[in-house]
């Protein structure tokens, strides 16, 4: 509990003196001295034994008052009227996207709210793509993107017909919702709008240009990362989540502006108390710069004024509730709830009217204010992040329908009267009987309004939003460095994850791809084998390795370095995935291609960060996710929160994700192989998923002519014993093992013969078998295609089964391709600990269960009799009546 005198002055005649002298130091040896004196008074305390209650707040006002304020260098009334017409424009796509069709959406208030924080952006720090870089990389509020479609209109970038297409893109192009890069790959640079996602990624592109920088492969720069941000959105966990890495990193590149209107979708952020103080307190308590912008030139005269303190006071004691409720009334209400509570404050504005009171501006709509924030925050080089904490209005100028009103959010209908009062409200050309049309408007192009808008974007080196795709792609590696794998292990014993470990150390020694790799682990190094990495390429430190390392003289020591190329990002899957998404779209934020590859616990990774994964594929992000210790049986003794049976099916649902279920090195090598040249090579829009084992196992060398076979999904790897009777057995990943097992026993103990097909991705044979369906049906009177499956499968005889470490719905998936009876495996149910043969046995995925199954669909085609199924249950000690294991 806080000591409750803590606030009260028990003695002004004391304080006074103390604030004097405290004054008089800051006017005669500066702000820096008088910093130090007070550090030094509150060390001296504590030393003393005080118990000093840290406060990570300053009080409820501007960070920089008037009197640092610089001049504003633009035409304030030329950037107003410029403003009046975006916020028409961005209000009336909304209102006509929602009259054509009611329910299409979007939102007016957002933007509303923080117009004078784009403005500011766009006229006076905002730097587009140049010769030189590429400029600042924008994250852009996703509610707010009816204003920045409304700024391209006034730009010429869109015409009124593009405008009017807004949310209405399917069948004809139109404008996304929301910044999607995936479907405005010109514009739209970052995906935003699940709350959380952006400031995240902010924090991780501006480390990565970081370690661009210092790993020498691109230009030291000034090019900053600005993440515009919603006071509600600021409640994700994720939001926060990658704070103290950019104050620890040093990422003086990075800003956020947090738009402090108080209110999210439902109502206040922080009815009862106030999100800019909390904010600040977390921000700067991580290591931040926190640059409050809370009120507006308008208060600065009456702030003047308070030598008594009692409008701090005021201004301090109310909640944002009340704050929220001041904007949505008027004038008159202010000057009674706000200002009525003390007869002191009253009289400060009794010679003010009630439309004065009214006008009172807040921070967020004052350009001036703005700009010294912005201005500070950009010539900040402490080596510190900062924030801009910017109070505005949630549907400002919307008037009664919107304006502080807890609806604000969904608003998207403006009757002809609100209509009318948002364009006397801002003074737009439109006149009454045209009104009812709700038209785009703009400046002519000779007006001094649209000669600005030009001019200032012209300055600052062109238009925003862009994204640009220019990166040059890398040179496919030497066929011989994937002939570590293809060649086999000679009877070695190893697992997949470490042929992978061991083709990317062979890949690393390829000078001209090497420079484009970056690996990235979450504390999950040694898990994967890949400890002797840290060695080889060091992992990246802003400052280098400060200390000796503890293993300093062992071969593979923790070696950090400036120019480092492991991302070593300990326990954070998400900050991982940021890490990856930033160097997987290095080929479009920098020019450059690299090939991330993030290795991580499978469990942990798309049924932790899935959201994440689905803006990397947004975002068109490349690179190779490997999913480690995947399986719902390959990992021993682990248990329910870790044995992955599933992430092969999260990973199915991604449009763009090419994911792979691997059992022998040299498939795993023609996989990487494919990998590299799809996405780096050609450079399709594609990320690729690969799950590898930690089961050991000898690899045998790769079989003639399989390799068309492992990138569609399946290929035959065997056949065992020649009888009348016959099965078709499918398996992927170290299942697949099982199933060559189980053909042994069919063809020894039950004279039945086999085919065995090795199934790297159900996925992708699905896709193919989809896409030929619907190839089918349009072209319906043309000769039939099949699919891979139907393929494969054609000359074959033989009911079919299929196993894998995953979920059956995993290998479900091709039943409709399957020509004949199919029988699906898998491992439905909670993980548990154990050995691998008795997981598998428990699973029902091990040889006597595929066995069992194999001979049950004998027996359903009517070529086995049932009684013999019966006894291979009995010979192998299967419990009939055992529970399904998804219910245990
Ligand atoms: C992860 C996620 N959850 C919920 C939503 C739905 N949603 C969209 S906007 C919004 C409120 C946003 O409030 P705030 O961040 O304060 O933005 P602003 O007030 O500026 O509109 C919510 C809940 C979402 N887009 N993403
Ligand atoms: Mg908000």
């Amino acid at each position: 509990m806080l000591d409750a005198t803590r606030n009260q002055d028990l003695d002004p005649q004391e304080t006074r003196e103390w604030l004097e002298a405290l004054s008089s130091v800051m006017s005669t040896e500066g702000m820096e001295r008088a910093h130090y004196l007070l550090e030094q008074l509150i060390d001296q305390a504590r030393r003393s034994g005080a118990n000093l209650p840290y406060d990570t707040t300053t009080a409820y006002l501007n960070t920089i008052p008037p009197g640092q304020q610089p001049p504003y260098p633009g035409n304030l009334e030329l950037e107003r009227r410029l403003e009046a017409y975006l916020r028409w424009n961005a209000m009336a796509m909304v209102v006509l996207a929602n009259r054509s069709h009611s329910g299409i959406g979007g939102h007016i208030a957002t933007y509303a709210s923080a117009t004078t924080l784009y403005e500011v952006g766009f006229n006076h720090f905002w730097h587009g793509a140049t010769e030189k870089d590429r400029g600042d990389m924008v994250f852009i509020q996703g509610h707010a993107s009816p204003g920045i479609y409304a700024r391209s209109y006034l730009e010429g970038r869109f015409d009124e017909e593009q405008l009017k297409r807004f949310r209405r893109e399917a069948l004809e192009p139109g404008l996304s919702s929301y910044p999607h890069a995936w479907l405005m790959p010109d514009y739209w640079q970052f995906p935003t709008v699940s709350m959380g996602l952006g400031p995240i990624q902010a924090v991780y592109q501006a480390r990565f240009m970081r370690y661009l920088e210092h790993r020498g492969l691109v230009e030291p720069s000034e090019r900053k990362i600005w993440a515009m941000l919603g006071d509600g959105e600021m409640d994700e966990p994720e939001s926060r989540a990658g704070i103290d890495l950019a104050a620890r990193e040093g990422l003086d590149n990075l800003i956020y502006v947090i738009n402090c209107n108080l209110q999210r979708l439902d109502g206040p952020v922080r009815g009862n108390g106030k999100i800019i103080q909390e904010l600040e307190g977390q921000f700067r308590g991580a290591g931040w710069n926190v640059i409050k912008v809370v009120w507006g030139s308008r208060w600065d005269p009456l702030l003047a004024q308070d030598t008594q303190g009692l409008l701090r006071k005021r201004m301090e004691e109310c909640v944002d509730g009340e704050y929220q409720k001041f904007k949505s009334r008027d004038g008159a209400y202010v000057r009674e709830k706000f200002f009525g509570k003390y007869p002191e404050l009253k009289a400060m504005v009794a010679n003010m009217s009630d439309e004065e009171v009214w006008h009172l501006n807040r921070g967020g709509n004052d350009a001036v204010k703005i700009f010294a924030a912005y201005k500070r925050a950009v010539e900040n080089a402490d080596g510190k992040p900062t924030v801009v904490l910017v109070k505005t209005i949630k549907g400002y100028g919307m008037g009664n329908v919107g304006q502080g009103r807890n609806t604000a959010h969904q608003q998207k209908k403006l009757s002809d009267d609100d209509l009318k009062a948002f364009r006397d409200r801002f003074n737009i050309p439109v006149s009454d009987e045209s009104i009812d049309d709700v038209p785009f408007c703009k400046p002519s192009p000779d007006s001094p309004e649209m000669k600005y808008l030009h001019e200032r974007r012209e300055a600052l080196g062109g238009y925003l939003p862009i994204r640009i795709e220019d990166a040059p792609p890398v040179k496919m590696p030497d066929p011989d460095r994937f002939e570590v794998l293809t060649e086999g292990s000679d009877g070695r014993e190893m697992s997949t994850t470490m042929t992978l470990v061991r083709l990317l150390t062979v890949l690393m020694r390829d000078k001209e791809l090497s420079k484009h790799i970056v690996p990235i682990v979450p504390d999950e190094a040694r898990t994967f084998g890949m400890e002797g990495l840290f060695r080889q390429l060091g992992i990246y430190s802003a400052v280098g390795q400060l200390y000796e390392p503890e293993d300093a003289d062992q071969l593979m020591f923790y070696k950090e370095s400036k120019d480092g190329q492991i991302l070593e990002e300990g326990i954070t899957e998400m900050g991982s995935l940021s890490s990856w998404i930033a160097a997987g779209t290095a080929y479009a934020n920098h020019g450059i291609e690299m090939i991330p590859f993030f290795f991580f616990y499978s469990m942990f990774g798309f049924q932790r960060f899935g959201d994440l994964a689905w803006a990397a594929g947004d975002i068109q992000a490349r690179g190779f996710l490997i999913g480690g210790t995947a399986g719902r049986t390959t990992l021993e003794g682990e248990g329910l929160q870790h044995d992955d049976g599933q992430s092969h099916v999260y990973a199915s649902v991604f449009p763009n994700c090419v994911a792979y279920d691997p059992t022998y090195g040299y498939e795993m090598a023609v996989i990487v192989r494919e990998g590299i040249r799809r996405m780096h090579v050609e450079q399709e829009h594609v990320f690729f998923y690969i799950t590898a084992m930690n089961e050991n196992y000898a690899h045998p060398p790769m079989p003639e002519g399989v390799e068309d076979g492992i990138i569609r999904g399946m290929y035959k790897l065997a056949t065992v014993g020649r009888h009348k009777k016959r099965v078709q057995l499918m398996g992927s990943g170290t299942i697949l093992r099982e199933v060559e097992a189980a053909a042994e026993i069919l063809d020894k103990e039950w004279n039945v013969a086999a085919d065995v097909w090795s199934v790297t991705s159900f996925t992708e044979l699905r896709r193919d078998g989809l896409d030929t369906r619907r190839s089918n049906v349009l072209h319906a009177a043309g000769k039939p295609a099949k699919s891979h499956v139907e393929k494969c499968l054609e000359k074959t005889t033989g009911p079919v089964i299929a196993a894998s470490d995953y979920v059956k719905l995993f290998a479900d998936q091709i039943r409709e391709f399957v020509p004949r009876r199919y029988v699906t495996l898998g491992t439905d149910g909670y993980g548990r600990s154990d050995n691998r043969a008795d997981l598998r046995r428990f699973f029902e995925v091990d040889r006597h269960h595929v066995v069992v199954n194999a001979l049950k669909a004998l027996a359903d085609e009517g070529e086995l009799e049932n009684a013999r199924v019966a006894e291979a249950v009995r010979k192998y000690g299967i419990d009939p009546d055992a529970l399904p294991r998804e219910q245990l």
